[in-house]
C-alpha cells in the first residue's frame, strides 16, 4: 500500500493540471470576439451567467440584428436576476438554460450593459 502512495500522489497532480489546463468556456481574454457569432444574418453573443457574467466585456459589429443568448447553468445566484436598461429587459432567468434576448440592430459607439438586479454584477457588450 505504502509503495502506490507516490503513484497516487502523481495520478492526482496529472488531474489537477488537466484541469487547470482546460479552457474555460468564454471567458478568453485573448479573442473577446470568441462568444459572437454570425448565422443567417443575425449576430448571436453569448454571455454565461453563474456567479457573475462571463465574459465580462464582449464587442459585437453595428448594423447587424443582435441577439444576446444568457446561459445559465446551475444559476441560483442573483446573476440570474438580469437587467440591461438599454432595451428594457428586466427579467428572472431560468436555473439553468438559454434565454434570448432582443438587442435590436446596435449603432457603431453603443454600449449594452447588463447588471443583476442588485447592481454586483455586471457585463458590458461594445459596439463597433
Ligand atoms: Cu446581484
Amino acid at each position: 500500500m505504502k509503495k502506490n502512495l507516490p503513484w497516487i500522489l502523481v495520478g492526482i497532480l496529472a488531474l489537477v493540471s488537466v484541469f487547470i489546463m482546460i479552457p474555460k468556456n468564454g471567458v478568453s481574454v485573448e479573442n473577446p470576439v470568441a462568444n459572437v457569432v454570425v448565422s443567417e444574418g443575425v449576430q448571436y453573443v453569448t454571455i454565461n451567467a453563474r456567479g457573475g457574467y462571463r465574459p465580462r466585456t464582449s464587442t459585437i459589429t453595428w448594423g447587424i440584428p443582435t441577439k444576446l443568448v444568457v446561459k445559465t447553468n446551475g444559476t441560483y445566484d442573483c446573476s440570474s436576476a438580469l437587467v440591461i436598461r438599454s432595451v428594457n429587459y428586466r427579467s428572472s432567468l431560468p436555473a439553468s438554460g438559454e434565454t434570448e434576448i432582443d438587442l435590436g440592430i446596435p449603432k457603431t459607439g453603443e454600449k449594452i450593459q447588463g447588471t443583476c438586479s442588485m447592481g454586483m454584477y455586471n457585463f458590458v457588450i461594445n459596439v463597433n
